[in-house]
């Protein structure tokens, strides 16, 4: 059985934003049970969680001997183990990891700009002058996003790991208030949500992350 590193203690509350939630998702989607190792901000950068991911962060996968982080690595390689996340057909498989790579890198980078400049940022005394460029950056990808995707149900067919990723991330986009803004991904995203495999895995991560007051 795979074991996941996780927060002890995810700064969202068990809002599942954190990137356990997305591995937690693929693992549900997929049927595959785990198990989960809490651990500390502090002990992310300790020699031992250094050993399984370089850059002292959550989360990582372990199976057997394999030790794998990267949110995009061990979904592909569970999506490779099973079927449910990949389409077979080949011109198809490659067009969901496509998506897989969007979602990470076409995607993800505005909504970090965002959460940087919303929070790290904030105290800086240009940040009032920096925040709508940023969000109009993010709005700039929001919408090409939005005109791809349509009225469609999926980005590309059936549900695929490249739409698991797509929603992780356009979750991300909600608490800023952008997400709103594009009812088609809105709507996508809710979808989602929905699929039992969702329920199950942010269940599973609010059981330890929410508060206790
Ligand atoms: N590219 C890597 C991947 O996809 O696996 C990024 C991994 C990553 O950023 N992990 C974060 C981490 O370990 C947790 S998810 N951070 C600690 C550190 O770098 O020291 C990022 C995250 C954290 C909190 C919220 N939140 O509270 O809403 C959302 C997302």
């Amino acid at each position: 059985m795979p074991t996941l590193t996780v927060f002890d203690r995810s700064p969202d509350e068990g809002k599942g934003l954190a990137r356990d939630m997305r591995v937690r998702w693929a693992l549900e989607e997929v049927g595959q049970p785990y198990n989960v190792r809490l651990i500390s901000f502090q002990a992310m950068k300790e020699p031992a969680h250094l050993a399984l991911h370089p850059f002292g962060q959550i989360p990582t996968y372990e199976e057997g001997g394999l030790v794998l982080f990267e949110t995009g690595s061990i979904i592909f390689h569970i999506a490779q183990q099973h079927e449910g996340l990949l389409p077979a057909d080949a011109p198809a498989r490659a067009r969901a990891i496509t998506w897989m790579f969007a979602a990470l890198n076409t995607m993800e980078p505005p909504i970090l700009d965002l959460t940087i400049a919303r929070i790290i940022e904030a105290k800086m005394p240009w940040a009032q002058e920096r925040l709508p460029l940023v969000m109009d950056r993010a709005r700039v990808r929001l919408g090409q996003l939005s005109a791809r995707l349509e009225d469609g149900e999926w980005l590309d067919g059936a549900f695929s790991a490249g739409d698991l990723l797509m929603v992780s991330v356009l979750l991300r986009f909600r608490i800023p208030g952008l997400l709103e803004e594009y009812p088609n991904l809105a709507a996508y995203v809710a979808r989602g949500e929905a699929r039992p495999a969702y329920q199950r895995a942010f269940a599973a991560q609010l059981a330890i992350n929410a508060p206790t007051t």
